[in-house]
């Protein structure tokens, strides 16, 4: 018998006895999406700030996006590449003339697209740049996030996403994040192949690197024949205020790595984008997935990335975003709590200062309370990153329950 959730408490109980204890969630139990709002099992209404980790960046079950999910799941769904389907070559072309790159390689998540930009660079690394067998090694900066696999968490230099997983995946040297010096020598060893990093970090706090870090460390990378390859799959699709944080420095990566948003939140979507002396060091039968590439994934992805054009989300996340940050900097003036607003686009975190034993934990049960949804990452910092179809007015109603939290929690 399939039992029917009617109250959130029955929800919380059914995961904490049949499902992994992998996650800390916030107690709230979400039943429905629309736009930038989510509602509760007791049809408690909320703005949602953290919009699944920067992924219904285009708002909860936006309809253009659903009806192409409805219209190609009554069609067809899965192929594999075994075969051919009709609808892989057609997103492959709309996306890589979006983006500008020669060719796509289709994944799921975001993991999965970082675990192919690996083995791209790698590959590349030993066809074209002549690195001499498994020699190949890949820069990486603290504080990273770039996903869960045993591959990626070797990569982390933080204890919650590594220990007890070992033995780890050798060839990365770990560098401070927005640190050219650092780079610069690292950038010495001849078996350098690529240097992996995220435009903002999100995961880490929301670190917006100094201003013209990402163009240097990647004219670094071209004058040494190594790849830059960025990971976008959070800060990617409009969410900084432009369609790819990489561009607020004219960078173009080597490597471009999507996910998240790719979809809209619809169905998970993920990309590897290179030119082709990159991409096609892969040949057939080298790396692949079940899913990778399959027809719902791309109408999804074509919907979600016209509604990004057609809804100028970047601009608006721009725009919303500078309103967002001198909205919380002037509360900064009055409340002590707050001790810093950073971030760029509507990627942004405020840290929370520990305050008459509250913490930011305790700001965000407030914040649920008073129908404002987000939570904290690393203890002390709290991401705000609305659905950037949020309009000026819901923003600015929504910041204003924020402060009500801080002031009351
Ligand atoms: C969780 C946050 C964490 C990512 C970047 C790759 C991936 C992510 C820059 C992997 C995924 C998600 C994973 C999710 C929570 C969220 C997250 F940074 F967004 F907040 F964990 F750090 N590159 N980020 O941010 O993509 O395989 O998940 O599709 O693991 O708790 P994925």
């Amino acid at each position: 018998m399939i039992e029917k959730v009617t109250n959130s408490a029955q929800a919380i109980e059914l995961e904490d006895k049949y499902g992994a204890h992998n996650y800390l969630p916030l107690p709230v139990v979400i039943a429905k999406g629309e736009g930038a709002y989510v509602w509760d099992v007791e049809g408690k209404k909320y703005y949602d700030f953290l919009s699944a980790y920067s992924a219904v960046n285009q708002g909860h079950c936006h309809p253009k996006i659903i009806d192409a999910l409805i219209d190609q799941a009554k069609t067809c769904t899965l192929t594999s590449r075994a075969f051919y389907n009709d609808q892989l070559g057609v997103y492959e072309k709309y996306i890589t003339e979006y983006f500008g790159y020669d060719k796509i390689l289709p994944m799921n998540t975001g993991a999965e697209a970082v675990e192919t930009a690996l083995k791209l660079c790698r590959k590349w690394a030993y066809k074209v740049k002549e690195v001499p067998e498994n020699q190949a090694k890949i820069i990486v900066c603290e504080s990273n996030f770039h996903g869960r696999t045993i591959t990626v968490v070797s990569m982390s230099n933080d204890p919650d996403s590594y220990s007890g997983f070992g033995p780890f995946t050798p060839g990365f040297i770990k560098i401070p994040y927005n640190d050219l010096e650092a780079l610069a020598q690292a950038l010495e060893d001849p078996n350098v192949a690529g240097f992996l990093v995220e435009p903002i970090q999100g995961e880490a706090g929301v670190f917006v690197p100094d201003e013209g870090y990402l163009k240097k460390a990647s004219e670094m990378c071209k004058a040494k024949n190594v790849l830059f390859i960025a990971d976008e799959v959070q800060t990617g699709v409009a969410r900084t205020g432009k369609l790819l944080c990489c561009e607020h420095e004219g960078v173009r990566p080597d490597i471009l790595v999507l996910g998240k948003a790719l979809s809209g939140g619809v169905f998970p979507v993920s990309a590897a984008l290179a030119d082709d002396e990159i991409m096609l060091t892969i040949q057939p039968g080298e790396h692949g997935s079940t899913f990778g590439g399959n027809p719902i994934a791309a109408r999804v992805a074509i919907a979600a990335l016209e509604v990004v054009k057609e809804e100028n989300l970047a601009e608006k996340a721009e725009y919303l975003g500078k309103i967002f940050r001198e909205e919380m900097t002037k509360f900064q003036e009055e409340n002590e709590m707050v001790t810093v607003v950073r971030g760029k686009g509507m990627l942004n975190a405020v840290i929370i200062k520990p305050t008459n034993g509250k913490e930011a934990w305790d700001v965000c049960m407030r914040m649920k309370e008073l129908g404002v949804l987000a939570k904290p990452t690393h203890g002390d910092i709290i991401r705000f990153a609305p659905p950037l179809i949020i309009t000026e007015e819901e923003m600015r109603a929504a910041i204003e329950l924020i402060k009500e939290a801080i002031r009351t929690v």
